[in-house]
């Protein structure tokens, strides 16, 4: 196998479905934060992550009388279902110290189950499509840069997310670009 191949085996990126998560992390180190989380998620054996968005810093929405976010988007490809995924996803934020006190509030990391292929879930622990994803920016504009253009809902998230970006009332900016091959490749993790 080439060195410069994409991390995972030809297996994992060709079987399974496709997912997309939203991560946020605005206590501590929050850049390392978001990259322990997709270096876990990379290491589970039933998921590989495939494309990576940007980092945007945001301003917190909801309750806003906490410090600012960074959040990212993922493109996973997964052999676990949906709700194998948020369990398996719920293990890794605590493994990152994630502790659950208010809701919307302060935390090391969120992670958050987007999409999952086309499947709608109105399940109480899992609402799929995520509920409130359309209406957050926050979301919207990462998820933009993962998104593949044949997606059903590409030209709605990144017609929206353009309008948020060029609208400096949303609070978002661009952060910093993560090159996921190379971030993998050097990983000592
Ligand atoms: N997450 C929340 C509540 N508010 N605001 C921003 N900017 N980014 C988030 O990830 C976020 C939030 C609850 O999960
Ligand atoms: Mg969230
Ligand atoms: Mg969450």
């Amino acid at each position: 196998m080439e060195d410069n191949n994409p991390p995972g085996t030809e297996e994992q990126r060709s079987v399974g479905s496709e997912a997309y998560i939203a991560l946020g992390a605005n206590v501590g180190n929050r850049e390392q934060l978001l990259r322990d989380a997709l270096n876990l998620l990379e290491k589970h054996p039933e998921i590989s992550v495939l494309r990576v968005s940007s980092i945007y810093e945001t301003a917190p929405v909801g309750y806003t009388d906490q410090p600012a976010f960074l959040n990212m988007a993922a493109a996973l490809r997964t052999t676990l279902s949906p709700m194998q995924l948020l369990h398996a996803m719920q293990a890794m934020e605590n493994q990152l110290g994630r502790k659950r006190d208010i809701r919307w509030g302060p935390r090391t990391i969120d992670l958050d189950l987007l999409l999952y292929e086309q499947v709608i879930l109105p399940d109480e622990e899992l609402t799929l499509p995520h509920p409130r994803m359309m209406e957050r920016a926050f979301v919207l504009v990462p998820l933009g840069d993962v998104l593949q253009n044949e997606h059903t809902l590409y030209k709605q998230v990144t017609a929206i997310a353009q309008r948020a970006l060029q609208d400096r009332g949303e609070g978002i900016a661009l952060w910093n670009t993560i090159n996921w091959q190379d971030a993998s490749a050097h990983s000592v993790s």
